[in-house]
């Protein structure tokens, strides 16, 4: 039951409207080092097994921007097909995206525009960056152009969880990125989202006429 709690306590999304917490998922097919990733940014440290994610982890890590203390959530999925097509929930909120590639398996970069028109389905306006991974296996590949991000002008990573490059900086990049979209947010969904709270407001308030209005909105005090 406790664990119950707890999860649901987990999810609450409620937590990334305040100013200081910021929600950045992770997109991309399986095993492509999406996990590996966090791992080395959250712990600097690289376990070769592959252990596929099963349906969702969620890492918490805390950082510094401006001055300011940031709580930044990283949400990873499993690319596995059976977890395809993921809940709405996932992307709900988002305010960055990591989109992962495997330099080695061709699939996994053409695959990408299908991850992206999901990822812009719910999010139309959110950063993203592109990241090809696994460049410790083929230093060459970073000699390469990759027409996908240039597209849709998207920043593009050379990076590798194996060892490390350019991981830190990739992981901090979005980490900006999340918070300055999340001062700036112009998004068309989030204003469509903030109105319809409105509204359902107002409507409790006028199906409550007998209670006084700051009573209304308060939240239940903690027991
Ligand atoms: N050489 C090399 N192997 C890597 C790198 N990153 C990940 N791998 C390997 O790729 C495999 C898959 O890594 P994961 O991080 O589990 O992949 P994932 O994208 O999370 O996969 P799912 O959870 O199934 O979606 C593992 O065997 C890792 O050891 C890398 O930078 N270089
Ligand atoms: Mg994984």
């Amino acid at each position: 039951m406790a664990g119950d709690r707890t999860k649901r306590c987990e999810l609450d999304q409620e937590k990334y409207d305040a100013d200081d917490s910021v929600k950045i998922i992770c997109l991309g097919d399986s095993a492509v080092g999406k996990s590996k990733l966090m791992e080395r940014f959250l712990m600097d440290g690289f376990q070769p097994q592959q252990l596929s994610t099963y349906a969702l982890t969620l890492y918490k890590h805390t950082a510094t921007v401006d001055g300011k203390t940031i709580l930044v959530d990283f949400w990873d999925t499993a690319g596995q097909e059976r977890f395809q097509s993921m809940h709405a929930s996932y992307y709900h909120k988002a305010h960055a995206c990591i989109m992962v590639f495997d330099v080695q398996r061709k699939v996994t970069y053409r695959n990408l525009s299908t991850w992206y028109a999901e990822l812009r389905e719910f999010r139309p306006e959110i950063p993203c960056v592109v990241v090809a991974n696994k460049i410790d296996a083929d230093t060459q590949v970073t000699q390469k152009s990759f027409n996908f991000a240039r597209k849709f002008s998207l920043p593009l990573y050379f990076v590798s969880a194996a060892d490390g490059t350019n991981v830190v900086k990739l992981f901090n990049d979005a980490i900006r990125l999340a918070v300055s979209y999340k001062q700036n947010s112009q998004d068309f969904m989030d204003e469509v989202l903030r109105e319809l709270e409105n509204f359902k407001l107002e409507q409790k308030e006028e199906d409550a006429p007998d209670q006084e209005p700051s009573s209304r909105i308060e939240s239940p005090s903690p027991t």
